[in-house]
């Protein structure tokens, strides 16, 4: 294309380059989703369909962008985690962040009635926010996945009791609240137990643990049996992967099923099972 005399104004463009040698987490978050919560009348406190809806929708982002390792979802959140080795846009911060929020708010909207089917979505439609952030090690980003499961079952098991309170026990909302001030959680299964026979220990996986959605490479290794599995995004041993390499890691991500689990991954022991989700190298 032949240089005009605008096209100086490409030099007032800035861009963000995401450090090397880090794993880059993006977090969304349904924008106001008190309010289009009620609007939709989402079971409170887990409504099934909208976390699967969301599941659903982190799936499809997954498939259509082979770079992100693993994605967790808890409420109207989700996480997606892209390897310390990534190449992506060349790391550049806004394209990774849109591509990743306006591909997964694309999805939403486009399954919404495969979930929803009796509730057809009207304006103000769903939008999601979101943010990036840098890990620098393995530990680092598995605290970072701690904190976010822990913070589902915190929140959890509040909204669990919490709701029991008021659609069981005929407290009101100010009183549910008043009543579970400053109790830890012994307490609030406590409450469950002994008021409503309620064992907070059978509640569904996917409320107490929250939604991780990964490419079991086991799965698909069955049959053949020498699947080789290397840490997302990295050549296994922290060398740079060439581009026939990368192009083959590619390919086989892309083949890989995503699958959605359900599961405690505070503890080493899911890790451990699935090491091609983190390089190991520290
Ligand atoms: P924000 O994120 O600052 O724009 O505002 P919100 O309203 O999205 O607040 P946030 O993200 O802290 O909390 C998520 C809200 O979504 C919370 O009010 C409960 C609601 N929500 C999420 N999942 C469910 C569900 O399964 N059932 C019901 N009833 N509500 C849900
Ligand atoms: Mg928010
Ligand atoms: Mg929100
Ligand atoms: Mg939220
Ligand atoms: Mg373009």
């Amino acid at each position: 294309m032949a240089n005009s005399k605008y096209e100086y104004v490409k030099t007032f463009e800035q861009s963000t380059t995401l450090l090397p040698a880090t794993y880059i987490v993006v977090r969304l978050d349904g924008r106001g989703f008190h309010k289009f919560s009620a609007k939709y009348n989402f079971e409170k406190p887990n409504d099934r369909r909208a976390l699967e809806l969301m599941n659903a929708a982190a799936t499809a982002v997954m498939r259509d962008v082979p770079d992100i390792g693993f994605a967790y979802g808890i409420s109207d959140e989700f996480s997606f985690v892209f390897g310390r080795e990534c190449r992506l846009f060349d790391r550049r911060e806004s394209k990774i962040l849109t591509t990743v929020i306006s591909t997964f708010t694309s999805y939403y909207v486009h399954l919404w009635s495969t979930f929803f089917p009796s509730k057809p979505l009207m304006p103000p439609l769903p939008s999601f926010d979101g943010r990036v952030v840098l890990y620098p090690s393995t530990q680092t980003l598995r605290d970072y996945m701690s904190w976010r499961q822990v913070d589902c079952h915190i929140n959890n098991l509040y909204n669990t009791t919490f709701w029991a309170l008021v659609q069981k026990g005929g407290l009101d909302n100010a009183q549910a609240e008043e009543r579970l001030k400053g109790t830890l959680a012994a307490e609030k299964n406590e409450i469950l137990f002994s008021q409503f026979g309620i064992n907070y220990n059978n509640e569904d996986e996917i409320f107490k643990k929250g939604s991780i959605v990964f490419r079991d490479y086991k799965i698909e290794g069955a049959g053949s049996g020498n699947i080789v599995a290397t840490p997302a995004g990295s050549g296994g041993d922290g060398a740079e992967m060439s581009r026939t390499q990368q192009e083959k890691e590619r390919k086989r991500r892309m083949k890989a099923e995503i699958v959605t689990e359900h599961t405690d991954f505070i503890k080493d022991e899911f890790w451990q099972q699935k090491p091609w989700l983190l390089s190991d190298t520290g």
